[in-house]
């Protein structure tokens, strides 16, 4: 399929580093189609599929969803969408997501963009959201954390060992963490 050509970059950050806000501005400026892995599951858990209870399960408690099921969701989002450009955001979680999709879609990503963020700054910014998110609570905050440390800092890693890593400041406002992403853009393409 035509998305197998396709420029992917992966935008990786703890929970609440502010992923899906950037995303979304830099889909207004450098023509992007944003696919939050998160935004994914959490639609599949709505339409009823027959893996939606498990989903539910796992996000409620912070924990990775299995690769196959992930990967098949971002697969087919790229698919239907008429773009060929991508920001997936949330994914690769850990080296099996990382892997799965290598083997499954078989795009390696142009760069991955790296949201750093303190522990503290993360916490206040989730239980501040209010939008409903069943994992938006302490207990389930500290286990999304404790994942990405172990699970997906080893990703960051991989990709920094690669050269392929972007890292940005994001425990500024959210006005300055774009600039930083706006100079980035602007070199990369
Ligand atoms: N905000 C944003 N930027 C700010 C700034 N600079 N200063 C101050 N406030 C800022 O932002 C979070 C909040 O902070 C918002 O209120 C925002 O206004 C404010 P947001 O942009 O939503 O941050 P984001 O990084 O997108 O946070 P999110 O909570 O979505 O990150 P997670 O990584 O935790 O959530 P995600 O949806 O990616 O995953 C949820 C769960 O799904 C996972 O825990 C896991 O169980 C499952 N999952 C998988 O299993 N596999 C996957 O591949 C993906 C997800
Ligand atoms: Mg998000």
């Amino acid at each position: 399929p035509k998305w197998k050509k396709s420029i992917v970059v992966f935008v990786l950050g703890g929970p609440g580093s502010g992923k899906g806000t950037q995303c979304a501005n830099i889909v207004k400026q450098f023509g992007y189609t944003h696919f939050s892995a998160g935004d994914l599951l959490r639609s599949e858990i709505k339409s009823g599929s027959e893996f939606g209870a498990m989903i539910q399960s796992l996000i409620s408690q912070g924990r990775i969803v299995p690769s196959v099921i992930t990967v098949k969701l971002l697969c087919k989002a790229m698919e239907e969408s008429g773009n060929d450009k991508f920001l997936i955001d949330g994914f690769p979680r850990n080296e099996e997501n990382r892997i799965e999709f290598e083997n499954v879609a078989k795009i390696e990503p142009a760069f991955v963009l790296f949201f750093d963020c303190p522990e503290e700054e993360l916490e206040r910014r989730i239980l501040n959201r209010n939008q409903g998110r069943e994992d938006d609570n302490i207990e389930t905050v500290k286990k999304r954390f404790k994942v990405f440390v172990d699970s997906t800092l080893p990703v960051v890693g991989y990709y920094e060992s690669k050269g392929k890593l972007r890292k940005i400041n994001a425990a500024k406002p959210s006005e300055e963490v774009f600039e930083a992403v706006k100079d980035l853009f602007a070199s990369e393409t």
